[in-house]
This record gives structure tokens, C-alpha cells and sequence, in this order.
């Protein structure tokens, strides 16, 4: 068989800009997220002039793939993904299982490089066809996407450049997303000030950073605050022992509309769902396509957190989708500390799932910084409208991308080491992936 070249507009040019965002003190069970999150933007630039855009975690690892991978894309056809990721595989191989590290977030390198040229082919291939990103996923199932508040722990301060001082001349939800919050009244005061702002109808609370009797504690006064009717979801990041998973989730079972990666690996997780009666959700036991037949056969999860950064791009995301339905699993979305060009995306594929009957998950509340022309993305009742525009329907602001480019070559950062940042506070603090 003829193999088949392509004949749509090459790529010129990949341009890749590690940047550095404001992040406040968050903790989790793997520390405390440093004043900085890390992102990297890339730009994809046609023969044409046409550029894609996309967001990625930034790691410096990650880049440097990324810079090797620009090599091989140069001259590619934007249309020819399934080619990009064998030539791609073909290269560098593929990222084990056990590459995704033990952490809260995703350490896998060639899947986020894969995904941020996916991503930017995607938004090319949108504005040349004019149309928006998920009318090439399929088509718009809702006109908004619902997110939930994204409660974390955390220590006084604003981070960036004010790290754990506070910047007085913050607004309403700006000034409280400075406070502290360690205790059940400090994470209602949270929720409140959260759920007022961008009018979010699903809570979350990020655990795993004190023990669980106090944590739980804080998603019964949030029951007690909101009532039955606001979806509560608790993750600990997969730090409770079995036994714990059982106590504690049995005592949740009331009020809690999914438990997150409670356990750690697909056969505590599959232990625990068979106990309680609550739906389990992971971001960290199946997060490849890999780990699904084992997913299916222990039966370790109830919905499954894709992250299309993680799990191969856009289109891999939709593959997921109908391998839930088929299995009977929910599909929701999980985050990391991000900006526009990746909430834009997340939007979209949202947008095209077939069915989503759970808010997805976003940090954008704890960015105050953006990149993109217009500025930050609104939310109303909680929801992202589907950006209408072509491709992503989102523009590179290049001056706010060379001033968060220029606080990535200032702040030092070159990876996220949520412990190195927990050990300035606390020197003798280190990461147990199994604690309570
Ligand atoms: O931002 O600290 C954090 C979160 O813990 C994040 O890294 C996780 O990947 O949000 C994530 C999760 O749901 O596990
Ligand atoms: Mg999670």
C-alpha cells in the first residue's frame, strides 16, 4: 500500500517558550506548589503563515524532547496526525507506565510532547478550514462546559513574586485566594468565596496534605455550607493506606459524588470500589491506554480523569470516550495549574464528548496571569462558553508571553518539585506515596 504523503500545508517552524505563572502556596500529598507554575507555549507556523497554538505543563526535560521532536515535524503536513505520532514513536519510543512517576501530576515526557503538537496541528487545521476545534472532534454537544471549584490546603500568601505575602491590592476572590486555609472554616470561607466568584456548581477538595480525620472534616462542614444538592468530590492523591480508604470513604459515602484516586494502583482502588458504594475516580491509576484492560478487568475505577495533555491530544481523549462507554465508565477531566490556550482546549474536547455528566476539573481560579488577547476567560454559573472562532479560537498576546517568559528565566525553576518547595517551610517534610 501506497503510503500516503499528505498534501496539506507543512509546517516551517516550531517555536517553544517555557513561561513561568504565579501559583500560591497549594498544598498536596506530594508538598507545596512552588511561587511559580511552569508552563511551555507552543506555536506551530505553516508554509502558509497560518500558527497553532498549545499549552503544556512545562518541564525542562519535556522541552528538550519537544526541541528534538521540532526536527522531525518540520516539513510535516499538518493534517497527517496518526503519521506525526508513528514517526514520533518511531524516534523516541514510548513512555512506560512506571515513567509517570508516583507524584500528583503526570511526569511522562513524549506524551506531553505529542499532545502539544497534536494541539497546535489542531488549531492550524481549525483556521484553515475555519472552523473551531471541536467541530473537527465531532461537533458541539453543549454550547458551555461545566466546571467544579477546585478547593485546595494552603498557606497564607499569593505566590509570585509576593510568595507568602499578600498583595493588598487584590479584589474579592483575588484577596481570598490569598488567605490561609488549613482547617474546615478556612475551606468553607474558600468554597464561598470560590463558588461566588465564578459561580461553580461542583465543589472539589484537593487532600492528602493533613490527616484524614481532618480533611474529612472539611468535606462535612462543605456538606453542612452547601447542602445536598452541591456535588461534592474529595483527592487525597492516592496517600491513604487501604484500611483508611475503607474508614473514610464509608464515612463519605453520604455525601460525597465521587472519591478520587483514594488508594494507590488499579488493584487498591478495585479493592476499595468493590466495599463502598460511592463511584471512584482516578487521574493516576489508569492513565494510558495501556493500563485500560487491566483497568476493566479489576475494575478500579468508576470515571476516568483524562487530561488530553496526558493522554495523547484531543482526539485521544474522544478514542477514550467511546472505549468508556463501551466498558461502562464515566469520562470527566482533570487539571493542573494552567492559563488560557489549555482551558481553551479543555473546552473544547469538553464540548464534544458525547456525554459528560460531571464538571471538569480547572485551576484557572488560582492563575491571575494570562496569554491570550482579550485576556482571562470568563466563566458564568460555573461554565466556559465553547470559544466560536476558528481553531482554538484563542491568539498568543506575545507581549504577556515574553513577560511570563522573561519571570520563567528569572525564577530559576526548571521542573515542579512540589517537595524541595514544602522543605523551605518544613526541612525535615519528605513525599511518602503511601502515608495514612
Ligand atoms: O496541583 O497540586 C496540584 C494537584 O495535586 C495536581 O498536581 C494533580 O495532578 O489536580 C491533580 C489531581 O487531580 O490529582
Ligand atoms: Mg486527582
Amino acid at each position: 500500500i501506497q503510503q500516503h504523503s499528505g498534501y496539506g500545508p507543512r509546517i516551517r517552524e516550531v517555536r517553544i517558550t517555557p513561561i513561568a505563572i504565579q501559583d500560591p502556596p497549594l498544598l498536596n500529598a506530594a508538598g507545596l506548589h512552588a511561587p511559580f507554575a511552569l508552563r511551555t507555549v507552543v506555536e506551530l507556523e505553516t508554509e502558509d503563515g497560518i500558527i497553532g497554538i498549545s499549552e503544556i505543563p512545562g518541564n525542562e526535560a519535556t522541552n528538550q524532547a519537544l526541541e528534538e521532536a521540532s526536527r522531525l515535524v518540520i516539513g510535516k503536513d499538518v493534517y497527517q496526525l496518526t503519521k506525526l505520532q508513528q514517526e514520533l514513536e518511531a524516534y523516541f519510543g514510548k513512555d512506560s507506565v512506571a515513567d509517570r512517576g508516583d507524584a500528583p501530576w503526570d511526569q511522562r515526557k513524549l506524551v506531553h510532547v505529542f499532545s502539544a503538537l497534536e494541539v497546535a496541528c489542531l488549531d492550524c487545521i481549525g483556521k484553515l478550514v475555519n472552523r473551531p476545534v471541536v467541530d473537527l472532534l465531532g461537533g458541539k454537544m453543549r454550547d458551555s462546559v461545566p466546571f467544579a471549584a477546585y478547593l485546595f490546603f494552603k498557606y497564607e500568601g499569593a505566590g509570585g513574586d509576593w510568595g507568602f505575602g499578600k498583595d493588598p491590592d487584590a479584589g474579592a476572590w483575588e484577596a481570598a485566594r490569598q488567605e490561609e486555609a488549613v482547617d474546615p472554616a478556612g475551606i468553607v470561607k474558600q468554597a464561598i468565596a470560590m463558588c461566588k466568584e465564578f459561580g461553580f456548581q461542583s465543589i472539589k477538595l484537593k487532600g492528602g496534605a493533613f490527616e484524614p480525620e481532618l480533611e474529612v472534616a472539611c468535606m462535612q462542614a462543605l456538606y453542612q455550607e452547601f447542602g445536598p444538592e452541591m456535588p461534592l468530590r474529595f483527592d487525597p492523591n492516592a496517600i491513604w493506606k487501604r484500611e483508611t480508604g475503607l474508614k473514610f470513604g464509608k464515612i463519605m459515602e453520604p455525601i460525597l459524588e465521587y472519591l478520587e484516586d483514594p488508594v494507590r494502583g488499579q488493584e487498591n482502588m478495585a479493592w476499595l470500589r468493590r466495599q463502598i458504594k460511592t463511584p471512584l475516580a482516578t487521574n493516576m491509576c489508569t492513565t494510558s491506554f495501556d493500563e485500560i484492560p487491566s483497568a476493566i478487568l479489576l475494575g478500579s475505577e468508576d470515571i476516568i480523569l483524562s487530561d488530553h495533555h496526558f493522554w495523547g491530544g484531543l482526539r485521544a481523549s474522544m478514542e477514550l470516550s467511546r472505549v468508556c462507554s463501551v466498558f461502562g465508565r464515566d469520562l470527566s477531566m482533570h487539571s493542573n495549574s494552567h492559563l488560557g490556550i489549555s482551558l481553551a482546549a479543555m473546552v473544547h474536547l469538553g464540548a464534544a464528548l458525547p456525554r459528560l455528566r460531571y464538571a471538569l476539573d480547572t485551576h484557572y481560579p488560582w492563575q491571575s496571569e494570562e496569554i491570550i488577547t482579550g485576556g482571562r476567560l470568563a466563566f458564568e454559573n460555573g461554565a466556559v462558553q465553547v470559544p466560536s472562532g476558528p481553531g482554538l479560537g484563542v491568539e498568543l498576546d506575545r507581549a504577556s508571553l515574553e513577560k511570563l517568559h522573561q519571570n520563567y528565566l528569572k525564577c530559576g525553576l526548571k521542573k515542579r518539585d512540589d517537595q524541595i518547595e514544602m522543605q523551605k517551610v518544613h526541612p525535615d517534610w519528605t513525599f511518602q506515596k503511601i502515608r495514612w
